[in-house]
């Protein structure tokens, strides 16, 4: 992987830059829409390439371990054959979903204990086999398994748990070298700086993360429900002591706003479910304010979905039309909605890149964020 930095902003920490892989060319900044079970929900492959064009989508280790399972993956010869996507794709090492979907976990030093969401089944986590699992998954970059801390959450427990995210990277960076790739393309290794919502444990947790020399790093443990001040807090004084040279990959983040303030600080990735997640319940995001069409003001406003016709959904249908498919619990309603809020995010992160290079971002960015805090 060779991440190169074209251009930072004057007035912000902003960056714009290209990662080249195996799999193509990513412009950062970047948002990785999410494909949890190698599917991003309600998008067609061919659709999510021509119509929402991401250079890199993500998938979930914890996910494709209990289905289909990993011997499954490893026959396909790996997950870009098996769900037939020949771009970028970064797999999430499970230690966030074990946390947020399994039950009865158990985290121990050794590893973490859970209960599966699926059938109740029994397994154990632990970094090495984490490691093992992405190695036969095959995605292009992926993640060291560690605790995402909850919110709020005891200063004890969060330095405790910050030094075990730090064992576990040692012990992850050790078994990644006795684990070969198997699919005949390097996987970029990103591990990720914890330590809740304070700053003297971020900073630790920098500092370690960045003498790993990795090839990019990821800030965790952030967008658990602490206000958005307390997350910006923590990217900033993170971001000062990541390197510069490497891409920064902010996980789990966020709304549109979250987005912008976070490039402004110096994150080049993103992913959330949001936009996806929140189409399939009738909220759409656009740049002049969020829409909830399930509304009875739409019931007969035959304007398109979005003037702006980012995507081709945009035009062609009208929010009336729209609004009924919700409201009668049609399929098509909510993949039209995926397919804008996708589109969105997309057109998001490309406009923040050129105004990057154009070197009026701050300015561009300032009136995003006030167009795009409402409700329509
Ligand atoms: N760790 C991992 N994945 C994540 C997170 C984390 O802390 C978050 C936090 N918002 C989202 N996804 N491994």
């Amino acid at each position: 992987m060779k991440f190169t930095l074209h251009d930072t902003d004057s007035q912000s920490k902003a960056r714009a830059g290209t990662i080249t892989t195996f799999h193509g060319v990513i412009e950062t900044p970047i948002f990785m829409p999410v494909g949890t079970v190698a599917s991003v929900k309600g998008v067609h492959q061919r659709e999510l390439k021509q119509d929402i064009d991401p250079d890199i989508i993500l998938g979930n280790t914890y996910h494709l371990f209990l289905r289909p399972k990993t011997h499954i993956l490893r026959e396909a010869g790996g997950l870009h054959k098996f769900m037939g996507w020949d771009r970028n794709i970064l797999t999430d090492s499970g230690g966030y979903q074990v946390y947020s979907l399994s039950a009865n976990r158990k985290i121990k030093e050794e590893g973490v204990k859970f209960k599966s969401h699926i059938d109740g089944s029994m397994h154990f986590f632990t970094p090495e086999n984490v490691m093992e699992i992405q190695r036969t998954i095959g995605a292009d970059i992926i993640m060291a398994f560690d605790e995402c801390t909850p919110y709020p959450c005891e200063y004890t427990y969060a330095e405790r748990s910050m030094k075990m995210t730090h064992r576990w990277l040692d012990r992850c960076l050790a078994h990644l070298e006795k684990t070969p790739v198997e699919y005949g393309f390097d996987q970029a290794f990103f591990p990720i700086v914890q330590g809740s919502t304070f700053k003297d444990l971020r900073k630790r947790s920098a500092e370690y993360i960045a003498n790993v020399d990795a090839e990019g790093n990821a800030i965790g443990g952030l967008s658990v429900g602490e206000p958005a001040e307390e997350m910006y807090e923590m990217t900033e004084v993170v971001c000062a002591i990541l390197p510069q040279d490497k891409p920064r990959y902010l996980m789990g983040v966020g709304t549109p706003i979250n987005i912008l303030e976070n490039i402004a600080l110096g994150i080049d990735m993103f992913d959330c479910v949001m936009p996806t997640r929140n189409a399939r319940n009738g909220m759409l995001f656009t740049a002049h304010g969020t829409i909830n069409i399930k509304n009875k003001k739409w019931e007969n406003d035959f304007s398109p979905v979005d003037g702006m016709g980012i995507t081709f959904v945009d035009l062609e249908y009208s929010k009336a039309y729209l609004r009924h498919l919700f409201a009668a619990n049609e399929y098509l309603g909510k993949q039209i909605a995926t397919i804008h809020n996708l589109g969105f995010y997309l057109w998001l992160v490309r406009e923040a890149r050129k105004h990057i290079l154009k070197g009026d971002f701050m300015e561009w960015k300032n009136k995003m964020v006030k167009q795009m805090d409402k409700r329509l």
